[in-house]
């Protein structure tokens, strides 16, 4: 049996996911989560507002915690890790963790004996980790586009426009406010490559599919971009560890994972990627020509492209697909904290979801729309703290806000998803929400498109693990897909032709609420 080990450190978890590769058979699926298991950082949902408008950070020992409680896990449900042949993984996008001069050899040092905080406790420059939600960067943005010549020219170099949470303008951030700490930074890595590090006991490179989302990597060549560290901050070209392809196997697990969990000493670890190219891969879409919608904690959308093609509204990103080529990305910040928001305002449950509100409301609500942006917008990029609803004489009851906030967001996605181009007719649904049958049906009716989903909604840990498969296994991945990432049969879910023509008179609507109240085009 040879086994293959995926790892997910996304905003509010941790997760594993282990498969038999020859057997064709999940073997096991494990979580940490941030604000439960692990509540002593005070951290409720992974991640905390800092003092500065719009700042947003979380702590990299809580992710180092989650590592070890994730391990004691798998080996308490005698999970046989010993079989595991190679791991690999995936983070949250655009994180950054400042480390100082001791990283490199504490991660040698590395002893069984003690705990991963206790030992890499003073490795950090900077004791917090900003992370994908933190908006504050407005004014490095403006001035690394400016360097450049303009907002096309960074966007032709990197994929993107300059974004407040990319890593390169947090970076120029975190070295204008503290210089003297930022000197002291010997490496910058993100989420998913000190991870890596971590499980290699040894620094090691930035992949190209989360390299991507750094506003510092040239696409055309997968390297650093010399222009775009230059415009970012001093000497920021020694301090970042270099960039690979993600198929890079980095060598044998740490002695230390060894030791004290049993894992294989002949285990590899293969580079770490993000965790929307690792969901790409975790949903059968790798190859061009399938439309992913995550809803997880944000909710993206995302495709498989053969060569880059930019949005032409500045808000999509093209990324490194990990199996080669490229993936566009649209984010959208509002996701599971819009749905949350209307949840907890009425004391409802996910199952209310679809009993109260769904189920007592009409589709496309009257022909009105909620704006469903309860807190600062990606795309578009507005500035919000509640939802606006738009033909409403009154208040909104209950049931009206949770049809408002589903349809508002999906008509949101399609809007800003026209220049993707992609032909299908279909879309994979995942990321927790997508659970849901009423949020799975409110996006089949208004994309008009078959919905599916698969057997587990960790596509992003699964992903991970098929990557190392397939790069250290001789396993071949259109096989493995057919597999683990084949659509559950019976959960699909039809788009309801009776509700098309409304749907898309509502979307004109939608519009035009963007307009009026954003100025959005
Ligand atoms: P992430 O990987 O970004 O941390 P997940 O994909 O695990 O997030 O999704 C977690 C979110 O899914 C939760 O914050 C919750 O809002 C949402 N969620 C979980 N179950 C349901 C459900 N049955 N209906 C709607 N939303 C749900
Ligand atoms: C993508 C993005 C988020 C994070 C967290 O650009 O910012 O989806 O990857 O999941």
């Amino acid at each position: 049996m040879s086994l293959f080990l995926g790892l997910d450190s996304s905003t509010q978890s941790l997760s594993a996911c282990v498969i038999d590769a020859e057997g064709g058979e999940f073997v096991a699926e494990e979580h940490v989560h941030f604000g439960s298991d692990l509540p002593h950082y005070g951290l409720e949902s992974g991640f905390a507002a800092g003092t500065e408008d719009g700042e947003i950070f979380s702590n990299p020992l809580m992710w180092l915690e989650a590592v070890d409680l994730l391990f004691a896990r798998l080996v308490t449900k005698n999970v046989p890790l010993e079989k595991v042949v190679a791991v690999s993984g995936c983070g949250q996008q655009h994180g950054s963790v400042f480390l100082n001069s001791q990283f490199e050899s504490s991660l040698d040092q590395l002893s069984a004996g003690s705990s991963l905080v206790a030992q890499l406790g003073g490795v950090f420059s900077r004791p917090v980790s900003p992370i994908w939600m933190d908006s504050s960067t407005s004014s490095q943005c403006e001035e690394i586009t400016q360097s450049l010549g303009g907002a096309e020219e960074v966007c032709r170099r990197s994929g993107s426009v300059a974004i407040e949470r990319f890593t390169g303008p947090q970076i120029r951030k975190f070295a204008q406010q503290d210089p003297t700490a930022y000197r002291e930074t010997t490496t910058i890595h993100l989420v998913s490559s000190f991870l890596a590090s971590v499980l290699s006991g040894r620094s090691v490179a930035i992949d190209t599919g989360d390299g991507a989302g750094m506003n510092l990597m040239n696409l055309t060549n997968g390297s650093w971009d010399g222009e775009l560290l230059t415009a970012t901050a001093p000497d920021l070209g020694a301090k970042l560890p270099p960039v690979s392809p993600s198929a890079t196997i980095t060598g044998k697990v740490a002695p230390y994972f060894a030791e004290k969990y049993g894992l294989n000493t002949n285990c590899q670890v293969v580079l770490w990627s993000g965790d929307n190219p690792g969901s790409l891969v975790g949903m059968g879409a790798a190859q061009p020509g399938k439309v992913v919608i995550s809803l997880g904690t944000s909710d993206t959308l995302f495709a498989a492209m053969p060569q880059p093609v930019t949005d032409p509204r500045g808000f999509g990103h093209v990324f490194g697909n990990p199996m080669g080529g490229f993936m566009s990305l649209i984010c959208f910040r509002n996701g599971s904290l819009a749905r949350e928001a209307v949840k907890e305002q009425f004391e409802l449950s996910w199952q209310d979801f679809e009993l109260t509100g769904l189920a007592r409301t009409e589709p496309a609500n009257g022909q009105r729309v909620m704006l469903p942006f309860v807190a600062d917008e990606i795309t578009p990029r507005v500035s919000s703290s509640a939802m606006i609803p738009c033909g409403w004489e009154g208040q909104p009851s209950a049931a009206e806000c949770v049809r408002g906030v589903l349809e508002g967001q999906f008509l949101n996605m399609k809007y800003h998803a026209d220049w993707l181009g992609v032909e299908t007719e279909e879309i994979l649904l995942t990321g927790g929400a997508s659970e849901n049958d009423g949020i799975a049906q409110t996006a089949a009716d208004i994309f008009g498109k078959k919905v599916r989903r698969l057997e587990i909604s960790g596509s992003a840990a699964l992903g991970a693990a098929l990557r190392a498969a397939v790069a250290v296994g001789d396993s071949d991945l259109a096989r493995l897909e057919e597999v683990f990432s084949a659509p559950t049969p019976g959960r699909d879910l039809l788009p309801r032709p009776e509700y098309t023509s409304r749907y898309q008179d509502l979307e004109k609507v939608f519009a035009e609420a963007l307009r009026k109240h954003f100025a959005v085009q």
